[in-house]
């Protein structure tokens, strides 16, 4: 496989103007009739044109309706004999292919007697012969046809213009898209469904009609969906001024789908996971993460849709972008501003447990990319979440109302095209002159082009006698593969001084700004080192660094034990608030890592975080939500990320000493919290009940553990009897993980009556999978679980919802039980990923990620994992997705 540069961009030789799809649905053998009208593109050196195609089987191509001579080159059809000139022609491709036999979920597959599509990145080219690249955008009229009875419903991108019976039982639905789209967006589904609808008007008097569409028996589980949609077409027109284009907005589920969902034109695919939920079957994480998918999804419509990618190295420029407005969109929909702060938390979270790893391992890569080898194993979180932060802070620099003024000029300029993330950066820049974005525009873009996570070194100075305080800044960012030296970046940071005695918010009045007084300032770092001094500072601060996490950067301060325990009390950040509970506990883990004695047992907090950690719990005002996150210590990979030699089981063995530390010294607390915040009462998903139950949950947790140690038998009782009265599922659930989690032998039994009680709803098993594979591991224990639930009848390696459930949950998310000394874990990947590999390379390479960070791993870790990797790199016929991130791990 080569590497395909972004510097090599060339424009199409070929524009497609019109498509004319015409599908014979068949499992074994469907047809596609695909008529098109091209013209050759003036600007481009007259050429033979080369069609994109993948396991096709080609029966017919005419050329202005007569036959013609082609060849094939690889995968590519080429057509030399063309009419010459620049006047349109038609073009017909008869092919055939076969859905059922499609387990890679790419382009026609089958699932559950249903068809679907999936043709993002390239995927079409598993339908047609195409020019299958995004700047090759064009109108489409799609026929469906198939049997009546198996595929009642027949679905595609736009508006139905007609339908009606056919012979032998057949019928017929034609679709008409007008809006031209690259063929990523293409969609087709056909099969038994059925649809909750909901009509509504837009603002500007429009009308829509709204559908989801699920499998018969899960109309039930669409309620929040639909809520969900209506919200984002609501919030889309009021906060950027962006209507629904369509007549008909339809999203489908399916338990068969690679990702999360899809934004095809008008007819998005989701992933059962992030539509279906009742109060019974979902939790509040699933009802949230409805709730931003669907927003994304449907965000996409304009970025993305309307305006799109040139080509896959611009992927940010709708993924970032999208992320970030559903991030927003979400913040949005909270009435509460400690709401969004939590949400503002859960997202850094992600980022920093996530994409900061990847962007110090080898995938490391720009938020545009320069090169890949297979464009899926670039939908990564440095495109989409590092994408959002960039984005973010283009925000943060023009402010919101300025960011918004820059994205009407960004639609001006290029709805309808296929465009840049210079593009983009431009047009909000453009749209804010004289703002820090603008002034400082090439610059800034160097967070699309270096990549790694930029460290920022921070020291204070105070001067009592002049009232002053000094704030130096320095910047710096580790080399990564093929971009040895970095420049500076524009980092935005946003700050506040609290005072070190009193705990008050301190007025700020920089030396060289404006005379007004802030209590937040922000200050942009552009150079290698940069400062800046308040005035009128009249006790030593304690300064409040990267409020809100304004840029995604490494903050290097160092604070004492006592100006985080000032931060942890008294800032009016949220974000930094909790920052400040991190730190100190990272600190404490790191402490006990690196000391000799054997850390089981002690857990090493002092009395100092333990009384903090208490007054955070009982605050009288502070959230639940709010409560939860602080209480939460850092998990073993972000733990593992600030080490630069890991041994997993001396992480795993201080972390979990550290939460029976908690949960012992605050036993009586929890008891409390878990009193004063579990409920009975109608369920409602919203932030706040939400956060309510997440803490009650936690308690359970935490007294779980403590009654473990104790041999203490009465709150693993109260906990099962919670587990079978509970009236929802966060309530049943973490329940049923506070057993699991605590190793109580009641775990047992409740598994067994979970597992009867959901047998039949496919994403309660995932979650009853996923809790056994990712539990703590005691001796060892997890590997042989994990192996018999591979065994289970309810187990299928070919459903990736399943297959994640269970290898993933083990491999990705329980450093604990996978790196284990004997190195089995390491030959269970090995062979899972092999195995998945000749199944569904995408969800193959996905988990060949696993082993990103071998190389920081102490030995014997170390050593077994790269003779994992290279067992892996060793099969002959792998495919390019887990080939390239193999051989990147290895180099
Ligand atoms: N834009 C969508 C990407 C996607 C995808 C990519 C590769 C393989 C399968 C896929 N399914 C969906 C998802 C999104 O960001 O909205
Ligand atoms: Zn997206």
């Amino acid at each position: 496989a080569t590497a395909i540069h972004r510097a090599d961009y060339v424009a199409p030789a070929y524009w497609i103007d019109t498509v004319d799809l015409s599908f014979d649905l068949d499992p074994t053998k469907t047809r596609v009739l695909n008529k098109m009208t091209l013209r050759r593109n003036p600007d481009v050196a007259a050429q033979a044109l080369r069609l994109d195609g993948e396991e096709l089987n080609l029966a017919r191509v005419l050329v202005n309706g007569q036959g013609t001579s082609f060849k094939m080159d690889g995968n590519q059809l080429v057509l030399e004999n063309l009419p010459e000139g620049t006047e349109p022609f038609s073009l017909e491709i008869f092919t055939t292919t076969c859905p059922a036999k499609n387990t890679k979920l790419m382009g026609l597959y089958v699932s559950n007697d249903s068809f679907f599509t999936q043709c993002e990145a390239e995927g079409f080219r598993r339908i047609t012969y195409f020019l299958d690249r995004p700047d090759v955008m064009a109108m489409y009229t799609v026929t469906l046809r198939a049997d009546k009875a198996k595929y009642p419903v027949l679905l595609s991108n736009g508006n139905l213009v007609e339908h009606g019976d056919l012979d032998e039982g057949r019928h017929f639905a034609k679709w008409v898209d007008p809006h031209k789209k690259p063929a990523y967006l293409f969609a087709l589904v056909a099969g038994q469904l059925v649809a909750r609808e909901q009509r509504i008007t837009a603002r500007n008097g429009k009308e829509h009609l709204l559908q989801v569409y699920v499998r018969p028996g899960d109309l039930d589980k669409t309620e929040h969906a639909m809520n969900s949609l209506m919200a984002s077409v609501a919030w889309d027109e009021a906060r950027f001024g962006l209507p629904l284009d369509l007549e008909r907005f339809m999203i489908v589920a399916t338990s068969d789908f690679n990702m999360g969902a899809m934004e095809n034109k008008g007819l998005n695919i989701f992933n059962t996971k992030y539509v279906l939920a009742n109060q019974a079957t979902a939790t509040d994480v699933d009802y949230a993460n409805i709730e931003s998918v669907v927003g994304h999804e449907y965000f996409h419509n304009w970025t993305g849709n309307r305006i799109t990618c040139r080509d896959w190295f611009q992927l940010s420029l709708k993924e970032g972008l999208t992320v970030f407005r559903d991030q927003e969109f979400s913040q949005d929909l909270c009435a509460d501003p400690s709401a969004r702060a939590v949400k503002r938390i859960e997202d850094v979270r992600v980022l920093r447990t996530a994409q900061f790893p990847e962007d110090a391992g080898p995938m490391a890569h720009p938020v545009r990319p320069d090169s890949y080898i297979e464009i899926s194993n670039f939908y990564t979180v440095t495109i989409y979440e590092k994408g959002a932060e960039v984005v973010r802070m283009m925000q943060t620099l023009t402010s919101r109302a300025g960011f918004a003024k820059g994205m009407t000029l960004y639609f001006e300029r290029f709805d309808g095209q296929a465009v840049t993330c210079d593009d983009f950066a431009q047009a909000i820049a453009d749209a804010n002159p004289g703002s820090a974005l603008a002034n400082l525009l090439p610059q800034f873009k160097r967070w699309y082009s270096q990549a790694g996570t930029p460290r920022v070194g921070a020291r204070g100075t105070y001067d009592a006698e002049a009232q002053t305080y000094t704030l130096h800044f320095t910047q710096s960012c580790a080399p990564t593969s093929g971009q040895p030296s970095k420049q500076p970046y524009v980092i935005p940071i946003l700050l506040g001084l609290v005072g070190g005695t009193s705990g008050q918010t301190l007025a700020l009045h920089a030396q060289d700004g404006p005379g007004e007084a802030y209590s937040n300032y922000l200050f942009v770092v552009s150079e290698e080192s940069a400062s800046i001094t308040f005035t009128h500072i009249q006790e030593e601060p304690v300064p409040s660094i990267l409020r809100g996490f304004s840029a995604p950067v490494v903050l290097d301060f160092e604070y004492t034990d006592a100006q985080l325990l000032t931060l942890l009390a008294n800032d009016p950040d949220p974000f930094n608030r909790w920052e400040a509970g991190q730190r100190l506990a990272l600190r404490s883990a790191i402490k006990q890592i690196a000391a000799h004695a054997d850390p089981a047992g002690a857990g090493g907090l002092n009395d100092a975080y333990i009384a903090a950690m208490r007054s955070v719990l009982r605050h009288p005002t502070l959230d639940a939500a709010f409560k939860e996150l602080v209480l939460t210590l850092p998990s073993e990979t972000y733990i593992a990320e600030q080490l630069d030699v890991v041994d997993p089981q001396r992480i795993h063995t201080v972390r979990e000493a550290m939460r029976l530390q908690l949960a012992t010294a605050l036993q009586v607390d929890w008891e409390w919290a878990y009193e004063a915040h579990h409920d009975n009462g109608a369920y409602s998903p919203d932030p706040l009940s939400s956060g309510r139950r997440a803490l009650a949950g936690m308690a359970l947790t935490y007294l779980c553990l403590a009654a473990v140690q104790s041999g203490d038998a009465v709150w693993p009782g109260k906990v099962l009897q919670r587990f079978k009265d509970a009236s929802n599922m966060t309530d049943r659930f973490n329940a049923l993980s506070a057993l699991v989690g605590s190793g109580h032998a009641l775990a047992v039994p409740a598994l067994a009556r979970f597992h009867a009680m959901f047998k039949d709803e496919a994403l309660v098993l995932d979650k009853w999978f996923a809790l056994q594979a990712g539990a703590p591991d005691r001796g060892g224990q997890i590997l042989p679980a994990v192996r018999q639930l591979l065994t289970h009848a309810d187990f299928s390696i070919r459903n990736p919802n399943r297959a994640r459930s269970v290898i993933f949950s083990y491999c990705s998310a329980n450093p604990g039980g996978f790196h284990r000394p004997d190195a089995a874990g390491y030959v269970f990947w090995a062979d899972r990923v092999m195995e998945l590999d000749s199944i569904n390379p995408q969800v193959a390479a996905r988990l060949a990620r696993a082993l990103d960070r071998w190389k920081k791993l102490a030995d014997p870790y170390r050593n077994a994992a790269r003779e994992a990797l290279a067992r892996v790199a060793a099969k002959a016929d792998l495919s390019n997705d887990v080939r390239e991130v193999v051989d990147r791990a290895l180099a």
